[in-house]
């Protein structure tokens, strides 16, 4: 079969997690819609696990197992969701060890572009030793990249960031006013990832030299949202930035899917147009069981029909299973209802009697609550969830719950407090008007098609073709 000159052959290598293989596969199927062919590299479980594809021949899935290292990562766990938070450094160092397979592969399959995330930020150089050219593709925001800042400063040849304040501040390449930083509480959180490293490289470093070592930056973001973030990023890394828009996520008609969404559709039904709050915290942020009641009585003073999508634990090895205060089940019974089972999100969002979405932050669920112009309450776990949260603040896209500076406690008056203003309330109007005006920014069918073609017409302008003859 001779292959179309304008056909690109394109490598996605996302990080195991499923907050960023998600958005990955979103791009990747918009990608293939071109006609263009996408071969999606993961674990042989990660693989198993996504959501059914309708029948699509641009897409290859790749399953490359982890390597067995002697370190404390369970069997079976091949993502976050599948381990303990302090346990994923290890998968990070088993994510590490694949690349002699992934070096193995692109050598024999000599793509023309790859797309790497920021675990496998060694990627970048030897896509390059190889001939294929890079990018990285972040599907964090331009405001976290811009946050994080240059190359050398995240790889510490730059040491201006060396303990954890540094980062409740805005830095000084951050030419414009700015309320993105991490708060207090949440940097300590999650300072594993800027010092200690059980996989012998930090998060920073990661980001650092997965920037530095591409041809360009691929963001899931829109220039309409933070056009002064992807112009800094520029700026910053004197390389092209390209965003892909805001990957709103594609509704599936699985058959397990619709099981559970039969049961909650029709408890949703009896509930009044716009009175459930929906609870979620994604895949990977867990609250503590000091903070899973916090939130339990929370929901019962607001009052507030709910669905509360609840993990209570991180994969089968973690010790800690979170339960539900005594009697509470009894207490909302009819009122409120918990599932500790993955549930069909955008579907739930989508239903009319939800009015409001007490959320992690993190940045799928943010697009799908603005998807079904669900307005937010805000209350950030780990990882990029703090900095979404200045973002979505700044523009009153979302109300965060108040919190203790220093330790992040939050009260149960402070959650049903906020759920209130959000939902009902005056005050709180706002917060349910600008989600409705930034829908058509976010999810416009076009806008996203546009950005598409914006990419594929610059991988295209920068892929050495030279097939002419050359038959495959
Ligand atoms: C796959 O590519 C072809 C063009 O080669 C295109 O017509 C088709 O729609 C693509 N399929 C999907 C599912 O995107
Ligand atoms: C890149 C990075 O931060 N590496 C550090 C990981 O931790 C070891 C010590 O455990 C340091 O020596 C490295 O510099």
């Amino acid at each position: 079969m001779s292959r179309d000159n304008e056909k690109l052959h394109i490598v996605m290598f996302p990080w195991l997690a499923f907050g960023h293989i998600i958005p990955n596969l979103e791009l990747a199927k918009l990608i293939a819609q071109k006609g263009h062919l996408v071969t999606f590299i993961s674990t042989p479980r990660n693989i198993d696990r996504l959501p059914n594809l309708p029948p699509n021949r641009n897409i290859t899935f790749f399953k490359l197992p982890l390597p067995k290292l002697h370190n404390d990562l369970p069997q079976n766990a091949e993502a976050t969701t599948d381990v303990p938070y302090d346990v994923v450094q290890h998968l990070k160092s088993a994510c590490d060890a694949l690349q002699q397979p992934i070096t193995r592969f692109l050598q024999s399959s000599k793509p023309d572009w790859i797309f790497y995330d920021f675990v496998p930020y060694w990627l970048g150089s030897i896509a390059s030793q190889l001939g294929i050219k890079s990018a990285y593709f972040s599907i964090f925001t331009a405001s976290l990249l811009g946050y994080l800042g240059p190359s050398p400063v995240l790889m510490g040849e730059d040491p201006v960031r060396t303990h954890p304040l540094h980062y409740t501040v805005s830095p000084d390449w951050v030419p414009f006013p700015s309320t993105v930083a991490w708060r207090y509480f949440e940097i300590m959180k999650i300072s594993d990832g800027i010092t200690h490293n059980h996989s012998g490289v930090s998060d920073m470093y990661r980001f650092g030299a997965s920037i530095r070592n591409c041809d360009i930056v691929a963001v899931r973001s829109c220039s309409e949202f933070e056009p002064e973030w992807l112009q800094l990023l520029e700026q910053i890394h004197g390389k092209p930035i390209l965003p892909v828009g805001q990957l709103p996520s594609s509704k599936n008609e699985d058959e397990n899917e619709n099981e559970m969404w039969q049961w909650m559709k029709e408890w949703l039904d009896k509930k009044e147009k716009g009175t459930v709050v929906y609870v979620a915290f994604g895949s990977e942020a867990k609250p503590s069981q000091d903070e899973v009641d916090e939130i339990a009585v929370g929901l019962e003073k607001s009052e507030l029909p709910f669905l509360w999508v609840l993990r209570t634990q991180r994969g089968p090895t973690d010790p800690e299973v979170l339960r539900l205060p005594k009697g509470f089940e009894e207490r909302t019974e009819g009122r409120g209802l918990v599932c500790t089972r993955w549930a069909p999100q955008l579907k739930i969002l989508g239903h009319e009697s939800v009015g409001g979405f007490l959320s992690h932050s993190g940045w799928t669920s943010v697009v799908e609550a603005i998807q079904e112009e669900k307005p937010l309450v805000l209350l950030t776990f780990l990882a990029d969830q703090g900095i979404n949260a200045r973002v979505l603040e700044e523009k009153k896209l979302g109300y965060l719950i108040p919190r203790d500076e220093r330790d992040g406690w939050f009260s149960s008056e402070s959650v049903a407090d906020s759920l209130r203003l959000v939902m009902l309330k005056d005050e709180g109007r706002i917060y349910r008007e600008k989600v409705k005006e930034m829908k058509d920014l976010f999810v416009n069918k076009e806008r996203q098609e546009g950005y598409i073609n914006n990419l594929l017409d610059y991988l295209k302008a920068h892929t050495k073709i030279q097939r002419g003859s050359q038959d495959e």
